[in-house]
């Protein structure tokens, strides 16, 4: 560093003594200094022009332009250390220019000193506080530090000043920002808002082919592939040097379609680009030659190798699949998210359910649901489950028979008829305890993106606590916090109210054989969240989840005359908070749709509350 350093004014001193025996120029004043440089730079002739400038700094060494004027050049060379020092300079001459300040603001976003970068595009907007160019900088810095939150704030401020030249800019980066928090109609518009801008409108120069490749995404994320197909095709016949992310993308859209022969085609140009960039050419044209027999294995084992960190298997259980298919969706974007590795658990039955199978027969119980664990010991992953009941039926047995030697010969006896056997080889974790323990709360709080202002009523359910001698939680069981303090990561509160750790009405087949004894529980339950006042019920279980929003609909018929109002409360799976807080699509996490289906869960609507959320929750 300090040896280029010295270099570089050694360098500088040639110059000027060069310069000086070809130009005896004697101008007196800086400006005339200025102006001269500046003349020389537009001829192209850069050693005069740096003569000058840097004249300007010695005669004038008490003016800030002469610094000013350097520091223009150095950065347009891309001697980005140098300008830095020349605005630094310029700053201690003039501090009161808010200009130095946003090129020192320029200098180290691009030295990629976020934090130092935002300190300077602060000074420029104390200076003047509606300066869209500071605005701007403010907002792309945050952007790139994902603080997305204030990141709107700055670039809304900015896009107010429609004639600045920034404009265009700001609107670009305001469709970045809106895409990054899954808000894909907003981000369009403000891409398309720009399409015809002289900035952005010809496709072969970086701006407009990064443009028209973030319009088509967000066209495709809207689920509108007709209008991303032609976006793209029009980028592959019209860009030059497109790379093989451009034909990446549009192959997916054509996978989306079932467009196979396209698709494919697609691929092999983005393979012959780049190999890296999708190696999974052979494989794929093998899949559509012979079917997917040969290929699963290898899929599989590719799968196992391609994912670094925390790899898993999702254990479904019988709700999620057949009345909440978002509560899987939800959990595996957010798991995505964190980088956990997910693979099916392929040939996976009910756990079997702990309130019903167990209390008729505890031994077949466990026999079944040892087959469910040792599919999971084949693939060699340990158990990610979504559902309290089938957590707690899968830990009791798993735990029991690693110890157990004789339940372990009883049920390893009856696995032998189907070629199968319990070996104690892997764990079996709700979800709420892999994203807790194997990513950690400080890994999540660093992917949340927005700050949620709701306040929500946490219901922890049954079995995730109890019994406790098998539970991985060091936590308090009779007034436990890991569950809440997860959420709240997200920005929501979690309000305190009456009997929150009372089950949810539904459990030990309750539900099932006498739905009215459960909806009365439920409508304790119910009735303590409207007196405690939030926006929604937060579960991690999706058979409470079903009798939380299901429940709702059976109170509000059987017991219309105990009530003073029918409930319409909102109940969430927790991932589908997590993920909206992570900036992931609410559509993908069944959070919006549209149209919304009538008479399909959720029961209770969603919606208005998350379409609030998108209106208001940013500032
Ligand atoms: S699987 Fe059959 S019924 Fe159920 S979702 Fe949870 S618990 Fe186990
Ligand atoms: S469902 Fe799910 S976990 Fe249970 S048993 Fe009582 S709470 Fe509702
Ligand atoms: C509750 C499962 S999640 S069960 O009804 O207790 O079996």
């Amino acid at each position: 560093m300090v040896k280029s350093k010295k270099i570089k004014k050694n360098k500088i001193t040639k110059i000027i003594k060069k310069s000086q025996k070809i130009t005896k120029k004697n101008s007196d004043t800086l400006e005339s200094l200025i102006d001269l440089g500046n003349s020389f730079l537009e001829k192209g002739d850069i050693l005069e022009a740096r003569y000058n400038f840097v004249e300007a700094t010695i005669k004038y060494a008490t003016k800030s332009l002469g610094f000013i004027h350097i520091g223009l050049f150095n950065l347009k060379n891309g001697d980005l250390i140098a300008a830095s020092a020349d605005f630094l300079k310029a700053a201690d001459l003039d501090p009161k220019n808010p200009e130095i300040w946003l090129n020192l603001a320029k200098i180290h976003f691009r030295l990629d000193g976020l934090s130092r970068a935002f300190g300077y595009s602060q000074k420029a907007l104390n200076l003047s506080p509606n300066n869209p160019k500071a605005l701007y900088y403010a907002g792309i810095i945050k952007l790139f530090q994902l603080e997305l939150f204030f990141a709107k704030k700055y670039l809304t401020e900015a896009a107010n000043s429609k004639k600045d030249p920034i404009y265009p800019f700001v609107k670009f980066y305001l469709g970045i920002l809106y895409a990054k928090q899954g808000l894909f109609l907003k981000a369009a518009e403000n891409f398309r808002a720009i399409q015809s801008d002289p900035n952005f409108k010809d496709i072969s120069t970086k701006n407009g082919l990064c443009l028209q490749n973030n319009l088509g995404m967000a066209e495709y994320r809207l689920g509108n592939l007709i209008g991303a197909e032609k976006t793209f095709e029009n980028i592959t016949q019209n860009a030059d040097n497109i790379d093989a992310t451009i034909w990446i993308n549009l192959a997916m859209i054509y996978w989306s379609q079932d467009k196979i022969e396209q698709n494919l085609s697609a691929l092999r140009k983005a393979y012959q680009i780049d190999p890296n960039s999708w190696p999974w050419i052979k494989e794929l044209e093998e899949y559509l030659k012979s079917g997917q027999d040969g290929l699963k294995e290898k899929m599989q084992n590719l799968l196992k190798e391609n994912t670094n960190g925390k790899n898993i298997t999702m254990f479904l259980g019988c709700v999620i699949p057949n009345r909440y298919p978002f509560i899987d969706a939800a959990s595996r974007h957010v798991l995505n998210e964190v980088k956990v590795g997910v693979v099916e658990l392929e040939g996976a039955g009910c756990c079997p359910a702990p309130g019903v199978f167990r209390s008729f027969d505890i031994k077949t119980w466990r026999v079944l649901g040892a087959r469910n664990i040792t599919l999971a010991e084949d693939l060699g992953r340990d158990m990610c489950i979504m559902c309290n009941g089938c957590y707690g039926t899968l830990n009791d047995i798993n735990t029991d028979l690693k110890e157990d030697i004789e339940k372990r010969d009883y049920v390893n006896d009856k696995l032998k008829e189907i070629g199968r056997e319990f070996k104690g080889t892997i764990d079996t974790n709700h979800i709420l305890w892999t994203l807790y323990n194997d990513i950690g709360m400080k890994q999540l709080k660093k992917k949340i993106v927005h700050k949620l202002n709701y306040n929500i009523a946490i219901h922890y359910g049954c079995h995730i606590l109890k019994p406790i001698h098998n539970k991985p939680w060091k936590d308090n069981f009779e007034a436990p916090t890991f569950f809440d303090d997860i959420m709240e990561l997200t920005g929501a509160k979690s309000i305190p109210h009456q009997d929150k750790m009372m089950c949810c009405g539904a459990g030990g087949g309750l539900r099932g054989s006498v739905k009215q004894v459960a909806d009365d529980f439920t409508r304790d339950k119910m009735e303590s969240y409207r007196s405690a006042g939030v926006d929604m019920v937060v579960d991690c279980c999706p058979f409470c989840h079903l009798q939380l929003d299901l429940g709702q609909v059976g109170i509000n018929t059987d017991f219309k005359d105990k009530i003073e109002e029918k409930f319409k409360l909102p109940v969430i799976y927790f991932t589908q908070l997590l993920g909206l807080a992570m900036g992931l699509d609410p559509y993908r996490l069944g959070l919006l749709r549209t149209p919304q289906p009538k008479g399909i869960p959720p029961f209770i609507p969603v919606v208005p509350m998350f379409t609030k959320f998108i209106d208001n929750i940013y500032f």
